[in-house]
């Protein structure tokens, strides 16, 4: 045989081999080759059963999403796996690395299966807008019942060896090392076993109420998604005494929906835009780059150890920096409360507890930084400040260390113009909390080297964020366009919106909370000046008044102990005073407007990013606002939904509210183009 499968005999079993980089997706290429392997098993004689096995470092990866939306080629994986199932010689899948999607489907479809312990399982298709289309929802829920079916399909988190061995979902587990051989001698084992397990043949039960808890618990999680429905339809499809023909008809009505749908496009769009970021335009991928080892941090803020904490949890050692024992102490003692909190969660072992803090040396002495490959500060945001610290840093940093600033907003080529090295000073912008947002914005200097923007990109990968490169400019990617955005909140208040209604249209859009939410949350008073006699705006009248937000018990919101909020009516006396002095009418508000105002603007403010050459690409920007600030991820980020919603409906309603559109977004609009192809 030839192309990406290939078969090998080992006596009377038959081993169908997949040999398809980088993660054995199933293309057209290779199910028609395990399509041509299981007739060869068949046909002939010698052989007793037949082992499925993958090349490289994954089994099965799952459908290969490249083709999703292209005319279809060759048999379809469901065709193939029913061949499978219906093969008279017994079929083994031998899993290692993920069986993920389709390949867990493939799987399900052997009568037998042996995972190393490393290996896990799952049908990831939710996250993708999708839901598992070639038998997934009918045949986990029959092997392993609804509970796990429901969470595997609805949530889309992949499963254990053990936990799926438990499950009934593989049969035996093989040594790390030796799964060729484990699957072949289980393949002789069970060869004369009849009759063969087949999970199409199964039944499945539901208990109502369970299904009703799980969808209220999850409700949250759920919300705005199209997917976990259709999935949870489909399983109870499994468990309704519907025949296994009828699951599947219905399984794949409401695949096709799916698919067809703007949710899925947007889900996948963000599937490669997440992968495309971490690729730096005019940098060969095979660069040399420079060794972490040792991490420096300066500032034991809530910034400074969220930020070391990634670095831990990586098993990198950290040196943290404070001037003031106390702050010390009470930074690395929030740091320990964390990680203590996640192991009483369960979400680390105890032992990891102390691997942590053990690689932590907290110290007052900034000379104590002069081993680390990697100094980030992450200091309080001003400039003098800033030069002055990178200066200091300059004398104590070994040569070839990397000097980076976690601001969001200064400029880093003024910081790297007070050193000797400006080609090792780089922007690593984490955001809030920094330990479990996966955002990181890495600012690349005027003068910053290739080889330590590509050492930095590959460093956020392995602390698992997403890492996108921005240029220079206020607020890079991220803050630039939510700056336009608040800009337009705050005036859209003064005409005669309610923070409620501004609030209120971003969240039914899909954002975890809306501007002045966000305001009330981050704390009205910061950037404020702090003279209470200077008030300018509707924020100056807060801060002055003491209503910094949630912390305060009041902001925009009035909060009560449990920080439930309610409007409030002082808020709207001050709203009320700023119009009349401002000699502004009131008028209605419509929920449009603000989209127009709000998301329009970002849009706008997102394509002169792109003009200028900020952000490396469209699906930057949109990795940006779903990992760093929370945009819907079946909106597909603002360029995705901008191209979605139609650029020249954008481009006459900026006009038509009097801004200045951006270049790109006319021509764009003009053209008939998008900024995601
Ligand atoms: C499905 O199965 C539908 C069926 O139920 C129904 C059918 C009827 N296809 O992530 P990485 C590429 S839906 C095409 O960096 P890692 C990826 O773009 C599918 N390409 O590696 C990247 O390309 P590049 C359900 C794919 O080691 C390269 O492979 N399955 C696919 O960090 C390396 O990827 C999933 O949703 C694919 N399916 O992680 C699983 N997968 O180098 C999706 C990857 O050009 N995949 N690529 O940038 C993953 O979760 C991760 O890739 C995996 C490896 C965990 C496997």
């Amino acid at each position: 045989m030839t192309g990406p499968i290939t078969t090998e005999r080992h006596g009377d079993i038959l081993v169908i081999i997949s040999n398809n980089p980088p993660v054995n997706a199933l293309g057209s290429a290779v199910r028609t080759g395990l399509a041509a392997g299981i007739a060869e098993g068949l046909a002939d004689d010698g052989v007793k059963a037949m082992v499925l096995r993958c090349e490289g470092r994954t089994f099965f990866a799952g459908a290969d999403i490249t083709e999703f939306g292209k005319p279809m080629t060759g048999p379809g994986l469901g065709e193939v796996i029913d061949a499978m199932e219906a093969s008279t010689k017994p079929v083994v899948a031998a899993i290692h690395g993920t069986a993920l999607g389709g390949g867990c489907e493939t799987a399900l479809g052997c009568h037998y299966r042996i995972a190393v312990p490393s290996a896990k399982i799952g049908t990831p298709e939710v996250k993708l807008g999708l839901l598992p289309g070639a038998g997934g929802t009918q045949r986990i829920p029959r092997i392993a019942g609804v509970p796990l079916a429901l969470e595997m399909t609805a949530k889309g988190d992949p499963i254990s060896a053990r936990k799926a061995l438990d499950a009934g979902l593989i049969d035996r587990l093989a040594g790390e090392d030796s799964l060729v051989e484990d699957a072949i001698a289980f393949a002789r084992d069970i060869a004369d076993v009849r009759p063969l397990p087949i999970a199409s043949e199964k039944t499945a039960t539901a208990d109502p109420d369970a299904v009703a808890a799980f969808k209220k618990e999850n409700g949250k999680r759920f919300r705005g998604f199209d997917a976990p429905a259709a999935n949870i339809a489909c399983v109870e499809k499994a468990a309704d005494g519907s025949s296994f023909e009828e699951g599947i008809a219905f399984e794949r009505q409401e695949f096709m929906k799916l698919m067809m749908g703007t949710q899925s496009a947007a889900q996948r769009h963000l599937f490669f835009a997440e992968r495309q970021a971490a690729k730096i335009d005019g940098i060969a991928p095979d660069i040399a780059l420079r060794e972490i080892r040792k991490v420096g941090v300066i500032g034991a803020g809530t910034m400074g150890g969220g930020i070391s904490m990634n670095f831990l949890s990586a098993g990198i050692p950290v040196t943290i920096v404070e001037t003031q024992q106390e702050a010390l102490d009470r930074g690395t003692g929030v740091m320990r409360k964390n990680y203590e909190g996640s192991a009483a969660r369960g979400r680390i072992k105890p032992e990891q507890v102390e691997a942590a803090m053990g690689a932590l040396t907290p110290t007052l002495d900034l000379s104590a930084l002069a081993d680390c490959d990697l100094i980030i500060e992450a200091i309080y945001e001003n400039m003098d400040v800033k030069k002055e610290l990178f200066a200091k840093l300059d004398t104590i940093a070994k040569p070839g260390a990397i000097l980076a600033s976690n601001t969001s907003y200064l400029n880093i080529d003024e910081m790297a113009a007070v050193t000797s090295r400006p080609g090792d000073v780089i922007g690593m912008h984490f955001f809030s909390p920094a330990n479990v947002m996966k955002l990181l914005e890495v600012v690349r200097g005027a003068k910053t080297s290739d080889d330590v923007l590509a050492t930095v990109m590959a460093l956020g990968k392995k602390i698992k964020k997403v890492a996108v490169v921005s240029g220079v400019c206020p607020g890079f990617i991220g803050n630039r366009m939510l700056s336009p955005r608040q800009q337009e909140a705050n005036k859209l208040l003064m005409e005669g919106a309610t923070p409620e209604q501004i609030d209120r249209v971003h969240v039914e859009f899909g954002m975890p909370m809306g501007p002045f939410q966000m305001s009330d949350l981050a704390g009205v008073d910061i950037g404020w000046h702090r003279d209470p006699t200077r008030i300018e705006s509707i924020r100056d009248a807060l801060a002055a008044e003491g209503r910094w937000g949630q912390k305060k018990q009041a902001g925009f919101y009035d909060y009560d102990e449990k920080r439930n909020p309610t409007p409030s009516p002082r808020v709207a006396e001050i709203i009320e005073d700023f119009r009349s002095k401002s000699n502004l009418q009131k008028r209605e508000i419509s929920d449009q407007e603000i989209i127009e105002k709000t998301l329009y603007t970002m849009v706008n403010e997102g394509a002169k990013i792109l003009d200028e050459k900020m952000a490396q690409r469209a699906s930057d920007i949109d990795v940006v606002w779903i990992y760093g600030y929370g945009w819907p991820v079946y909106r597909g980020g603002p360029m995705f939904w901008a191209d979605t919603e139609g650029l020249p409906k954008i481009v006459a309603a900026l006009e038509k509210h009097g801004f200045t559109v951006a270049e790109l977004l006319k021509s764009k609009a003009e053209s008939g183009g998008k900024f995601n192809k």
